[in-house]
This record gives C-alpha cells, sequence and structure tokens, in this order.
C-alpha cells in the first residue's frame, strides 16, 4: 500500500470508526463523571500503546485512574513491562490481569480503596458525605475484555440491554463488596489512527472489515510476526522464510486445509484462520508495540 492509499484509509476510518458507540460513550461519561470516583482503563497487553485511548484526559478529567493490563498472559512479558514500566514512571497506577485465570481480582480491589483512601479523607474534611461505596467505570476500546472483567468483579454475568435500541436504559450500579460498585455499562473508546495503530487494533480488537480490508490486516500480521517473532511463524505455519505474501498464504492454506473444489487454495478462509489465530490468542507470547521504537 502506497502512503496515499494509507492516508485514504486512515481517514476513512476515522469517520466510521464505531460512531454509534462513540456519541453513547460520550453521553454516558458527561451525564455520569461527577457521580464517579474511579476509572479503569482496560487495554490489551500486546498493544499496550495502540490499545490505549490518547485523549481519554479530555473524558474523565482528573479523576482517580487504575491502567489494567489485560490479556497479560497473551503478551510478551519482557517488551510489555517496558510499557508498565513507562506508565507507571508517568504516574499511573498500573495492575496486570489475566481474566481466564484471576478468579478474585483482590489485587485490583485493594489497589482501588488505597486510592480512594486519601480522597475520602480530604472529602470529609470539606464535610462532604463519604459512608458510600466507591463507584467504578470500566472504559477501553472493543474487545479488550471490559465485559469479562465487568462480570468477573461481580461475580455473575451481567446482562447488558443498553446496545439494543428501543431500550430505555437507567443506570445500574451493581455490587462488587461492601466498599465498591459498579456502573454496568462500560464505556467503549476508540483511540487515534495513526502509523500502525489501525493495523494493531484491526489485528487484536475489532475493526469492521469496510475501513481495513482483511487481505491488508492478514498481510500486516504476517510480515510483523515475522520481523518481531519469527519462531512463532516457524512454529504455527511451517514458514521459515517470509518473502511472499501470496506465498505464504498458500503455505498456511495448504497446512490448515483452506482448500475449494479443485485443490485451489481458499484465500478468505486462510485469511480467517490467521485472524483468529490472533484474536483468540493461539499465538502467544508476543506484543506488537515497541516501547523506544
Ligand atoms: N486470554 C485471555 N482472553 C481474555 C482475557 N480477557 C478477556 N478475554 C477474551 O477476550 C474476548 C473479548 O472479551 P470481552 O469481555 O467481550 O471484551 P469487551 O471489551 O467487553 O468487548 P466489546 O464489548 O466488544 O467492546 C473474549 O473472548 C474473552 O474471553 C484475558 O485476560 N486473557
Ligand atoms: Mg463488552
Amino acid at each position: 500500500m502506497n502512503n496515499q492509499d494509507n492516508e485514504k484509509v486512515f481517514q476513512k476510518s476515522q469517520i466510521n470508526w464505531y460512531p454509534g458507540h462513540m456519541a453513547k460513550t460520550k453521553r454516558l461519561i458527561r451525564e455520569n463523571i461527577n457521580l464517579i470516583d474511579v476509572v479503569y482503563e482496560v487495554i490489551d497487553s500486546r498493544i499496550p500503546k495502540s490499545s490505549k485511548i490518547i485523549d481519554i484526559d479530555n473524558y474523565i478529567g482528573n479523576k482517580k485512574r487504575i491502567l489494567i493490563f489485560n490479556k497479560y498472559d497473551l503478551c510478551d512479558k519482557i517488551e510489555t513491562d517496558k510499557w508498565i514500566k513507562y506508565y507507571e514512571n508517568k504516574g499511573y497506577t498500573v495492575v496486570k490481569t489475566n481474566l481466564t485465570l484471576d478468579k478474585k481480582l483482590n489485587y485490583l480491589i485493594s489497589k482501588t480503596k488505597e486510592l480512594m483512601t486519601l480522597e475520602f479523607d480530604k472529602m470529609k474534611e470539606k464535610s462532604m458525605k463519604t459512608d458510600r461505596k466507591i463507584r467504578v467505570l470500566v472504559v477501553g476500546v472493543p474487545n479488550v475484555g471490559k465485559s469479562t472483567l465487568i462480570n468477573r468483579l461481580v461475580g455473575r454475568k451481567i446482562v447488558n440491554t443498553g446496545n439494543k435500541p428501543g431500550v430505555t436504559k437507567n443506570l445500574d450500579w451493581i455490587r462488587v463488596d461492601n466498599d465498591i460498585e459498579l456502573l454496568d455499562s462500560p464505556g467503549i473508546l476508540w483511540p487515534k489512527f495513526e502509523d500502525d495503530i489501525a493495523f494493531n487494533l484491526a489485528s487484536f480488537t475489532a475493526i469492521k472489515e469496510e475501513v481495513l480490508p482483511i487481505n491488508q490486516v492478514v498481510e500486516y500480521i504476517l510480515k510483523t510476526l515475522y520481523n518481531l517473532y519469527p519462531e512463532k511463524l516457524q512454529e504455527r505455519y511451517k514458514i521459515d522464510k517470509y518473502d511472499d505474501f501470496v506465498e505464504a498464504l498458500d503455505t498456511i492454506g495448504k497446512k490448515r486445509g483452506c482448500l475449494v473444489k479443485g485443490g485451489e487454495i481458499d484465500y478468505d478462509k486462510v485469511f480467517n484462520v490467521v485472524l483468529n489465530d490472533i484474536k483468540n490468542g493461539y499465538i502467544k507470547e508476543i506484543t506488537f508495540d515497541r516501547y523506544g521504537v
């Protein structure tokens, strides 16, 4: 893709990037920010830069915040830990989570209380009411694990009817424990699209096919794997050397049985195989955002 094409894709993606959710989240935050004490910003540990909402301060102002590095089980810990250090040095409170494993999230809960102890003391001095629960809002880009986090914290499946048109929705605060409650709908936000950010998001999270075509996303994934983790490409697809995109697709297609009648490769199937391998975490210990690069 040449630069001009790239630009076109990015311009288009800014327009099409979940406009419905965008408006909904803005409203959700605007109308409720005064009720909220702590914001949990969930990011994907494999893309700690690309899944971070750059202009989050515009939404949540100076509210207390915990940056949650979720899907930590799937990342390259050496690379991701550099980002954790970076954010901690900037003053963020960071918590790592693997929601397939961490049952109770005690560490997150105690960090939340720790953050608010000082705040509640300040509020008491101003004679503000503090005999109430800490109120938390979860935000993040699509597919980072917001709903899983809410369900895990609450200990049951929260069925959110907010996305259905025509359903009037009152805000529900759900109990986490004696001291914390949670807004039942997470805020879905979106980061800025620039450089590789759009492709990283398309690789690990969810971007509509009309925004970034799947063949371009898969080409990006295979190239990046070859550059950063050639052993993974070998391990999963038996590709030793990546010279040519179509050649790589043919190898994967044959190995994974993505064929149409007559033995031709079904490229659409190959695209889905690669994308699912990445999204479902079958290729582990990878981090695409490189600190300092
Ligand atoms: N391996 C792994 N998978 C996870 C983790 N957390 C969530 N997932 C999976 O990631 C996928 C997306 O999780 P959701 O909780 O639906 O994400 P979401 O942010 O609510 O997504 P949207 O509602 O689309 O914005 C699901 O298949 C989860 O099972 C984790 O820590 N590790
Ligand atoms: Mg969700």
